[in-house]
Parts: structure tokens; sequence; C-alpha cells
């Protein structure tokens, strides 16, 4: 995560450079876009699916190729996702800003979730620019103070906030008070070993007044409903789709 954060510092340095702040606040490619709520998109009864759209993963290499990422998010949107989730890390997961402005201009009424290491402010502008509703916040890669104010400005901006933990720690650094959805990774960062027991016992730890989404490593439908038994309202699943022939179909499967 340290490698990929530094990774992604310097390519902010270089984006602000070639694109000042004020010059990308001036020019928003969906300008007209009316933000739409990830928390009210998972308030559905029953478990709700955040389909992801991915490339590739610094695990797996190459999850789908070739890659269409419009025909893949309108297909998610066609059955049912609650929202889309679009990688836009471009270094270590393929993903692209270019790729999620695609996406919504073909899928106007599902929210769209910027999955990226927001470490900066600029980012932030940058997903607005490109037409997200949300951003994924990790708390492991920001320090307390860093996640409470990149929070207030994504909401300031209009964004819904995703934050992301992967351990009982991470959940030192949040004011529940503030948020509305936290994400718990199943995949171990270290050794990527997916654990649902731990997330689990994370997530006893989250008041109910925050919704719970189980990420990654989902693909069985027993998972699912142990998940749903255990109060989970919503799941974050990308290579399981990525790998079907047509992802929206396997959402319904
Ligand atoms: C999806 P999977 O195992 O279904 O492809 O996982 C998603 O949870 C995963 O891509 C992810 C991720 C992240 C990627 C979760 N948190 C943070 C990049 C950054």
């Amino acid at each position: 995560l340290d490698d990929i954060v530094a990774d992604t510092r310097e390519l902010i340095a270089k984006r602000k450079h070639q694109t000042p702040l004020a010059e990308l606040k001036k020019r928003p490619l969906f300008g007209d876009h009316e933000p739409l709520s990830l928390a009210e998109a998972l308030k559905q009864r029953g478990m709700s699916f955040i389909a992801e759209v991915k490339k590739a993963s610094p695990s797996k290499g190459v999850i789908r190729d070739p890659f269409q990422p419009a025909q893949i998010a309108q297909s998610y949107a066609n059955h049912g996702a609650a929202a889309i989730s679009v990688l836009t890390e471009p270094l270590h997961f393929q993903g692209s800003l270019e790729s999620l402005a695609w996406i919504r201009a073909h899928v106007p009424d599902t929210p769209l979730l910027r999955k990226d290491f927001i470490v900066d402010p600029y980012q932030l502008v940058e997903a607005k620019a490109v037409g997200a509703d949300a951003v994924l916040l990790i708390a492991t890669a920001l320090e307390a103070g860093a996640l409470y104010d990149l929070h207030a400005q994504a909401e300031e901006l209009g964004l819904s906030c995703l934050v992301e933990v992967y351990t009982h720690e991470d959940l030192d650094k949040i004011d529940f008070d503030q948020i509305s959805l936290l994400g718990v990774n199943n995949r171990n960062l270290h050794t990527f070993e997916v654990d649902i027991a731990n997330s689990l016992d994370i997530f006893q730890h989250v008041p109910r007044s925050v919704g719970w989404v189980s990420e990654s490593g989902l693909s069985d439908p027993e998972t699912l409903v142990r998940l749903r038994q255990n109060g989970v309202n919503g799941v974050l699943i990308g290579e399981h789709f990525m790998r079907a022939d047509d992802p929206g179909q396997a959402l319904t499967d």
C-alpha cells in the first residue's frame, strides 16, 4: 500500500502541474450531473451490490482482456447493481479517470464510485470533474485528521464517501458521527488472503447508523447469505464479475 500511495502522490504532483486546481474547477465535464447518494442507493432491502469495473490488480495481473468499461458498466446497471465502482488507479490497476468519464456518459442513473488511493483534495475535484458520485477513502492510507478533512471536503463537493478499513486499529481513526458508509476489506493487505470471519468481527465495532459494506474476494452465494445474516448491507465485487462473459448477467445468477 505504501508503494501505491507514494506513486499516487507523484502522479498528483504531475497532474497539478499540468492542470492547476483552479483550472480543473472551471471545467467539470459533467457539470449538469446531479450527484447520486451512495448511502441512499444501498438502503434497499436485502443485499445491495456494488459491482466493480477493474481491468487488472497487483495480485492477479490482467483480469479482463479485451476490456470495455462502458459496456461492462451498462450491463451492471441493466442487471440492478445498486452502484458501480470504477478503478481509476493507472499504474497498478490499469484504470483511468477517462474510463470513469466514459462510463458516466453511458450510465446516467447509477451511482459511480471512484476507486483510487485518495490522499489529496485535488483528487476529489478530479472525481467530481469526471462525473463520479462517490469516492473511496482508505483509512489505512490516511492519518485520522486527513481522513476527516477529505471526508468533509468530499461532502462539500456533493460526493458520497465509502470509508474502507482492514483492521480493528483502522477503526480508531474514524469519527462514526461523520461517516455514513463503512467498508471492511476481506483481503489481507500483506498476504492477500480472504478472511470473512475477521471482517464480521470488525463490523461488530461499527454502529448501525453506518451502512456496512463487505469488500473483496466474494463470489459464492453461501458467503453472501452469511454476510446478510450478519447484518451486512452491501457487497463490493470485482474479479468474480470481471471473469464472467457478461458481467451484469453474473450479478443476477
Ligand atoms: C473488489 P474483488 O476481489 O471482488 O475483485 O475485490 C474490491 O473490493 C477490490 O478491488 C478493492 C480495492 C480496494 C482495489 C477493495 N479495496 C482499494 C483498490 C483499492
